[in-house]
Formats: structure tokens, sequence, C-alpha cells
């Protein structure tokens, strides 16, 4: 029986890749912090008929007619949306990260304005600024980041003396490598000391914030929220942006359409809305709950075995070692020898990384991914302690071999769940 019974017909050779990627999620140990498994309702969602209509526009303001389903449906992802994350106003139309920060900005700031983002290497996200990316060109961004590679903190006080003299229009606060908690409180009271508005992108971390697990920006008077919600939030590939304020929503509405973004993916917005109920189910806390305790089981086995980890350990689902120091090993070179095992992770800088970002010091990893197959503390335990093994003996295939048959018995233990929440449950 294939998995594509139609598509197997029509199109064998497109059939057999997404075959090969199913089995390869399926037999294989997904620690990449910003991946996760989406339910089969939400793929049924992404698979219907709204991918085949247009609805530029806003519910009830749309340029396109027949818009009665669209509109129900993104009327729905919003009020679900403001639901999950405690927020007045959502836009649920952004068709990832990098679109929604682009048009927060567009929001917030007119082009030359200064905003002050978390440095990539320290932990940031290229679109906070990196001299590679779009709104680098249009504003004027300037980097702040940790104090030192022990405690991995932000360096608060650097930030603050940075806003004092430089008066930005905007604090960014968002990371995709910082195994710690943010202090937003901190950030917020820095940017009202000089007038600056805050945003935070939460991407990685949204499902903790929505569970209660971690602290949530808007609570402690952010501007705005900018989030994927494909990662911790457990949902398909997309955007999101929140904000409590009735004046930055309407600019936030008028920049993602038609400031930066055309016709939305319906189809997409539909799947937000499977995924937002399924997170505000009372089920989705303890998930969350426990990719933070497998996540610090992981670093426990870690510091035991010497490891090297920056920060010391993880606050939250991350964790970001350095190989170098480690084992010998550049992140590359650990990132392919773990891939040989089946254990899926990627080679990522770490702060004052003396090397270069596509063979960077360290690697990156995390727990969303095997939480959501229901491994707990003991399976963390066990993967810790087989990359130790693996990336101590580099010379040794046998024993790689040996453990990728003990990864695909644990894999086989614990297959991906199609569905989160019982049917009758949900919504
Ligand atoms: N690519 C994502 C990550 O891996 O963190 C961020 O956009």
């Amino acid at each position: 029986m294939h998995t594509y019974p139609l598509l197997h017909k029509q199109d064998p050779r497109v059939a057999e890749i997404l075959e090969g990627e199913r089995k390869r999620q399926e037999e294989g140990l997904e620690l990449i912090p910003s991946e996760n498994y989406a339910s089969r309702a939400v793929r049924e969602a992404l698979a219907s008929e709204l991918t085949n209509k247009y609805a530029e526009g806003y519910p009830g303001r749309r340029y396109y007619g027949g818009q009665t389903y669209t509109d129900a449906i993104e009327e729905l992802a919003i009020e679900r949306a403001k639901a999950l994350f405690g927020a007045r106003y959502a836009n649920v139309q952004p068709l990832s990260g990098a679109p929604a920060n682009l048009a927060a900005y567009m929001a917030l700031l007119t082009p030359g304005d200064t905003v002050l983002g978390m440095d990539l290497s320290h932990g940031g996200h290229l679109t906070h600024g990196h001299p590679l990316t779009l709104p680098a060109k249009i504003y004027r961004f300037l980097s702040y980041g940790v104090a030192d590679t022990q405690t991995a903190a932000i360096d608060y006080d650097a930030l603050r003396s940075l806003a004092l003299r430089e008066r930005p229009k905007l604090i960014l606060a968002g990371f995709s490598a910082y195994p710690k908690r943010v202090q937003w409180k901190r950030i917020k009271e820095i940017a009202d000391e000089v007038g600056a508005y805050t945003m935070a992108d939460v991407a990685h971390i949204a499902g903790l914030i929505t569970a209660g697990v971690e602290e949530n920006p808007l609570a402690v008077g952010f501007d705005v929220l900018t989030t994927t919600t494909h990662k911790t939030l457990r949902g398909p590939r997309g955007g999101l942006i929140l904000t409590n304020r009735e004046d930055l929503a309407r600019a936030i509405d008028k920049a993602v359409f038609p400031g930066v973004q055309g016709g939305p993916h319906m189809q997409v917005i539909a799947a937000k809305a499977v995924a937002f109920s399924e997170a505000l189910h009372p089920s989705f806390r303890s998930y969350a709950q426990q990719i933070v305790a497998n996540a610090a089981a992981m670093a426990e086995v870690f510091a035991r075995e010497g490891v090297v980890m920056v920060g010391g350990g993880t606050e939250n689902h991350l964790l970001l070692i350095d190989s170098v120091a480690s084992f010998g090993l550049s992140g590359r070179e650990a990132q392919d020898l773990l891939d040989e095992v089946g254990i899926t992770l990627n080679k990522n800088a770490i702060p004052f990384d003396p090397r270069k970002p596509m063979d960077p010091s360290g690697i990156r990893l995390g727990t969303p991914a095997m939480t959501t197959r229901g491994m707990r503390e003991g399976e963390a335990r066990r993967i810790a302690e087989w990359i130790v093994q693996v990336l101590r003996s580099p010379q040794d295939a046998e024993l790689r071999e040996q453990i990728r048959e003990e990864v695909c018995a644990l894999c086989r233990a614990f297959p991906i769940p199609e569905q989160f929440v019982p049917p009758e449950e949900a919504a």
C-alpha cells in the first residue's frame, strides 16, 4: 500500500521522493530544535480545496468574490490565535517568519530608522539585521549580544548603554539559538527609557509561551509579537503577528497586505486554525513541560560527560554545544557523523565563534519533535549518550552501525503520532 496512492500512479518520481522523506522522518531522531511533526488533521487542512482560492484583503473586505468560507476560516484562526496568546489582535496571513518580521518592521518603522537586534552568532536570527537581508538594507540595524559563553546570557547592561547612545525606534528581542530564559521585562524597561517600540520574535518558544512554561512578552507590555507556527507550536509552516494595540494592529494589517504579501495561503490559515485548537487543549501544557524536562535531561548527561554547552546547559527546549571544544570536531563534522546514525541536528555558530558559518564550532539540538513522539527523560538521556559515543569515536564505523540500529529500534517504539488531541475533545 502506497502512502500517496494517486500520486504514485500519476507521478511516481515525486511519490518516491515523498515516500523517502516520510521514511526518513519515521526512522530517524529529529533533534533540530525548530522542527516538529504536524498532526494529520493539520495536514488534511493543508491539502484542502482552500489551496484553490484567492482572498486578497481581510474578512469582509476582500478584492474577489466567493469568500464565504475563506472569511469564516480566517475569522476562526484569528479568534483562536488571540485566545492562545492572550492578545487583542492577530494577523494570521504571514507566509512564514521572515515575511512576518518584514511586515512588523514596515508597520513600526520608516526607512533609515535604527533597530537593535540580537547578533545572529549570539543566538539571534538572519531577519534581525544580518547585512545580507532586505530589512538590513532598509533600516539601520545594530547588534547586541551575550557577555560571554559561560553564562551565555544577554548582556542587558550593554544593551541599555547601546540604547541610550543610539536612541533606536525599535528594540527587537528574538532568538533562534539562545538556551536561556529571556528577561522580557528588563528589555521593555530599557525600551521605555528611550521611547522605543518593543517586538519579540518568539518563533522558537511560541509553544512554551502559550502553554505558560515561558513568560509571554505581551504580558509585560511588548508592543508586537511575531512567530512561526511550525516549531514548538506544532502547526503548519507559517507566520503570525500579534499585538494588544489597535493602532499597531491596523498598521500591521496594511503592512502584511498589500505591504509585503499578495494573496494569503488560505489552506495554511485553515491548518493554523487546527493547530491553534490543538495548542489550546489542556494536554499541550504537559507537552510543553515535557519538552523542557527532556532538554534538561540531555543537559545532565552532557554535563556529566564534560561536554561544553554554551551557557552550561539549557533553560528551554534547545542546547548549543561547542563541538570543537568538546570533541575536537567542527559543527559540520559532528552533524555529518550523527546523520549517519539517523540523529538529525544542525551545525551552528556559537557566540564569538572564530570559524565560518558554513562550518562553525557548534551544534544545536532540541527536544520539541522527540517529545511529540512521546519520548521522556529516559529516552532523552539515552539519545544524549549516543551523541557523546558517536562524537567521541569518529573513526568507529562499526559503533555507528550499531547505534543506527538502536536509533531505529527506539523510533519504532515511538512512532510519529497522527493525532495529538482526541477529535471529540478538540475545539
Ligand atoms: N530556520 C529556523 C531555525 O532553525 O531556527 C529559524 O528560522
